[in-house]
């Protein structure tokens, strides 16, 4: 194989082992020092490219593929504040642990610090952000550099998959020329046709990636298992919490645990375990942000084991009752990076959720008893009764989440952005057999990237899109809407537009004279003309009936539509408190 000069020569075979190592797609934004990369990956056969004109918005866009996947699509840009753009989403993909591959092209190194145009100190750029961090040397014709390349290639996607996954940064260095000119093979840049002497490996690699890796899930010592199984027999009471992950157990191990334990499963929306087949036969339990940690729960004996997967839960009175509950709990971690915020693990398990739940299940003889899972069940379904009711009395921000979660097609994938969407569907979303895969961004909780995580996880799957976002994430993230014309995804958008962060009212803040311009910050904006600018439907919708019809037409039709629903963020929330207090009257 003849290349032009020693960055084709580099970039081709970097992009070659990202293909051969399971790389499928790559997110590429538009730049000058990056031609190298850009141009290998747009002429790879087997890539296909999503070209975003924004850094910020396609690191997004990049995570939610991955979100969806469980797989990384890298992201190329250029030198600078293009490579800086991609921070929030790297913070995201960390925190949440989501794999991301950052490739930045930069400068030769004698250029850093020299006041050289779009040049900016990148190494570690995303700090202890990354799992891996690496500054790549430049490019060279020489055998034994195009073997580390080859394997850092392959290093790269290991370390951003596997049991701690997340984002991994290779600082891509090149001089000029940037684009695929030949150059004389007497040129530092040239690459002679022999470049690699007799070294097969270095000039063609192998067939597949370079380094084949395997990363094997952690399995606990039986001891370990009979631990937790003892602590189970012995308990009358106990509860297991799925809280937010892509990779928690999954449905058949969940429902192994389950009916082994008799526990009632506290599913957070986010934890994949609210809906799915398995929600029709196990105790699934959705209900608990509305009923625990009110009085209607006060006489009821604590828990004496938890079993948790996945990371804190997003329900702020869950959190609560298992800080004040006096028992053994469970942390099954496999990351290891102690995501545990209440502090009141009393033993953190570094293991395969999947196996661990199966194999506890296994070994369990004595499950809990009836007295407890009633008190459960009586508890949901007086929640679920007043949604019911108060649904039918006023539509209302809570309601609209409700819905959604009804109304979503079965398999669908609905990403609910931060603030209130993911708080409402933790409240009023009732578990249900559907396949639903929720996805949000609670590893730092922005609402910065919205529109683009969940579009790049639309690009990922099949199913139809919903995404249900705040009308201030929304403004954020305008710019992630050009994706849906350039990545070719449609989606339902429901627009909860309240005319700022409704959120604030829950806070002491609400009643200081601050409120409404520094919190609130109500903007007046009408946001119609992003159909016009994105070429999308965008319609109003005032009523119940209008948003279930308009939601049934979307979610079966071609092209993305916005839904916006106009609520009263004040009453919103004194809705969310008084259907609470019916349940607990009810109770
Ligand atoms: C990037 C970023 N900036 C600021 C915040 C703080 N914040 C949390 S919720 C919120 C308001 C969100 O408003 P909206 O999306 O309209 O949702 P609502 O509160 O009305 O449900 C803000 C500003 C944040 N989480 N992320
Ligand atoms: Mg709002």
């Amino acid at each position: 194989m003849s290349y032009p000069n020693v960055n084709t020569l580099w970039a081709e075979t970097l992009v070659e082992e990202l293909v051969a190592g399971g790389v499928e797609a790559v997110c590429v934004s538009p730049g000058s020092r990056s031609t190298p990369l850009t141009v290998a990956c747009a002429q790879h056969p087997d890539l296909r490219v999503y070209s975003h004109l924004d850094e910020r918005a396609s690191a997004f866009f990049a995570l939610g593929r991955a979100k969806r996947t469980g797989e990384p699509t890298p992201l190329v840009c250029t030198s600078g504040t293009a490579a800086a753009n991609f921070h929030p989403a790297v913070i995201e993909a960390a925190q949440s642990g989501v794999p991301l591959l950052l490739l930045t092209a930069d400068r030769p190194p004698e250029l850093t610090d020299s006041g050289a145009n779009q040049t900016i100190d990148q190494e570690k750029l995303y700090g202890d952000a990354v799992r891996w961090y690496r500054d790549m040397p430049e490019p060279e014709a020489e055998p034994r550099k195009v073997r580390m390349l080859r394997t850092t290639a392959a290093r790269a996607l290991s370390a951003a998959t596997g049991a701690d996954p997340g984002p991994v940064h290779l600082n891509c260095r090149f001089r000029k020329p940037l684009e695929p000119t030949p150059v004389a093979d007497d040129d530092p840049a040239g690459v002679p046709d022999d470049w690699a002497g007799g070294d097969r490996l270095a000039a063609a690699g192998r067939d597949g990636p370079f380094v084949r890796t395997a990363q094997g899930a952690g399995r606990l010592p039986a001891a370990d298992i009979d631990r937790v199984a003892s602590a189970v027999d012995a308990a009358d009471r106990g509860l297991v919490v799925a809280g937010p992950t892509d990779a928690g157990p999954g449905p058949d191990a969940l429902e192994a645990l389950a009916s082994a334990t008799g526990f009632p499963v506290l599913a957070d929306p986010l934890s994949n375990a609210r809906f799915g087949a398995h929600a029709e036969r196990i105790q699934v339990c959705g209900g608990y942000d509305a009923y625990l940690g009110t009085g209607a729960v006060a006489d009821w004996p604590d828990p004496e084991v938890v079993l948790r997967f996945g990371a804190s839960p997003t329900s702020k009175p869950l959190r609560q009752y298992l800080r004040d509950a006096d028992c053994r709990q469970f942390v099954v971690d496999p990351s290891g990076r102690w995501t545990e915020a209440t502090f009141t693990a009393s033993d953190l398990l570094v293991a395969d959720p999947d196996g661990t739940a199966t194999a506890v299940a296994d070994r369990v003889t004595d499950p809990a008893g009836a007295d407890w899972t009633d008190r459960f069940e009586r508890a949901e379904r007086a929640h679920w009764e007043t949604v019911a009711d108060g649904l039918a009395e006023q539509y209302w921000e809570g309601g609209v989440l409700a819905d959604v979660a009804r109304l979503a097609p079965d398999p669908a994938t609905l990403f609910v952005s931060n603030s209130m969407p993911v708080r409402d569907l933790d409240r009023f979303g009732r578990p249900r057999g559907a396949a639903l895969t929720v996805l949000g961004n609670r590893g730092a909780s922005g609402i910065d990237g919205i529109t683009s995580t969940a579009l790049g996880a639309g690009s990922a799957t099949d199913d139809p899109l919903v995404i249900v976002t705040g009308d201030l994430a929304y403004y954020h993230d305008m710019n992630g809407l050009l994706a849906l014309g350039r990545c070719d995804v449609d989606a339902t958008i429901v627009l909860v537009d309240n005319d700022g962060g409704g959120i604030f009212h829950m806070l002491p803040i609400e009643r200081h004279e601050t409120f409404e311009s520094q919190f609130k910050t109500p903007h007046g904006l009408d946001f119609e003309p992003t159909g016009e600018l994105y070429d999308l439907d965008f319609r109003r919708v005032d009523d119940r009936e209008s948003f279930t019809d308009a939601f049934a037409a979307s979610v079966g039709r071609e092209g993305t539509q916005v839904l916006s629903v106009a609520f009263d963020a004040a009453s919103s929330h004194d809705r969310r408190d008084g259907l609470q207090q019916r349940v607990v009257e009810r109770l």
